[in-house]
């Protein structure tokens, strides 16, 4: 199964919205004979990939795939199809799929044709993997993450603005494959004028995500780097914002409006108008003042801290969340610590918001 995820994550930021899936086909004594995955949207599914691949006879072979193989006609025919067509004696599938056109249906049309049948090896882990996915099919939600980047003491800039740079390249190269593996990054006027970032991924072989920018009053320079077209761009505006003054801008940005909330975007519509646009995973890449908004409203999954071993100790300098009144370490928010990863002199800590845990 372990192998099975690896495989998959090949497919990261090529196959959404649909799952990451990898998948193994091996003989009694457990060798390998073939496995695939599924590389790109629209085309084959890892168990397809996999079966497809190999000459030799797969009667009595067994197959295991982290998600439950398909019983549907999609763009591909079911692969259980193709699974009992080829003789094959035993599937292990990680986890159920939520996709209700397909969820235990598949496990039953093997089983009906006589299959052995396992499900829930590694089921943590799967549903890790596949958790946009499964927001996406639980939640019709985008899955939202917010990254930052802080010292020890949880601070991303001084009080002059200076904040390069707090985390080393390695950290900054896994904002890179972050950027590779979420449908779009978002990030603030605020940010894009103070910045002017690109928000491009510049992995080899990488891809560029669809880049969100919320400006209330649209105070973004019509030249900023983010506009610039190499993917799709969206900006959301307030819903007051005239015609006349989104035209200044380049003809490829597609403008969304959205209702305000205390003079800035009302979030929580925002997130659902982006979900909208077909956006499952969402990275917030912001200030203290964004994030703060996204964990007020508790609208955040997950946070993805690189914590970089420097202490600014300076009362003034600019903390990753800011403007909070709170009296309280019962008023937190909490989270469950999903990985910690040591890169070259920075820790990279994952962990899901509490209240939103969908796994
Ligand atoms: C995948 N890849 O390896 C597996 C999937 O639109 P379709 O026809 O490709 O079908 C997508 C659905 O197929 C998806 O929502 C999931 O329920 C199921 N399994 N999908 O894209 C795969 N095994
Ligand atoms: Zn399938």
């Amino acid at each position: 199964m372990r192998r099975c995820i690896k495989l998959a994550k090949k497919g990261e930021g090529r196959v959404s919205p649909n799952p990451l899936v990898g998948a193994v086909i091996f003989d009694d004594d457990f060798n390998i004979i073939s496995e695939g995955y599924h590389e790109k949207y629209g085309e084959n599914h890892a168990e397809r990939n996999a079966i497809l691949k190999t000459n030799v006879d797969l009667r009595g072979k067994s197959i295991i795939v982290n998600l439950e193989p398909c019983s549907h006609y999609g763009k591909t025919p079911p692969c259980a199809d193709l699974i009992i067509e080829k003789g094959i004696k035993r599937v292990v599938a990680g986890m159920l799929d939520p996709n209700p056109i397909v969820s235990g249906n598949g496990i039953k049309k093997l089983k009906e044709a006589g299959i052995d049948v396992i499900v829930g090896i590694l089921e943590d882990e799967c549903k890790e993997l596949n958790k946009f996915f499964l927001k996406d099919f639980i939640e019709k939600k985008s899955y939202v993450t917010i990254k930052t980047a802080t010292t020890l003491d949880g601070k991303i800039a001084t009080k002059t603005g200076s904040s390069k740079w707090i985390t080393d390249e390695t950290s900054r190269l896994e904002v890179q494959k972050l950027r590779n593996k979420y449908d779009a990054i978002l990030t603030s006027s605020k940010t894009v004028i103070k910045d002017n970032p690109s928000l491009t991924c510049r992995l080899k072989n990488g891809r560029n995500p669809v880049r969100i920018i919320l400006d209330t009053n649209l105070t973004t320079p019509v030249d900023s780097k983010v506009y610039i077209d190499n993917a799709k761009i969206i900006v959301v505006t307030g819903e007051k914002t005239p015609d006349k003054k989104i035209k200044e801008y380049p003809n490829h940005i597609k403008f969304i409006k959205c209702k305000l909330k205390n003079g800035y975007i009302d979030l929580k519509m925002a997130v659902e108008l982006i979900y909208k646009e077909g956006i499952k995973s969402i990275l917030i890449e912001a200030g203290s003042m964004l994030n703060k908004s996204f964990l007020e409203e508790e609208l955040a999954d997950n946070l993805i801290q690189f914590i970089a071993p420097k202490i600014l100790g300076d009362r003034s300098s600019i903390n990753f969340v800011e403007g909070f009144e709170r009296f309280k370490i019962s008023e937190c928010n909490n989270l469950n610590i999903t990985s910690t990863k040591r890169l070259k002199n920075d820790i990279m800590l994952i962990g899901d918001f509490s209240k939103n845990r969908i796994i």
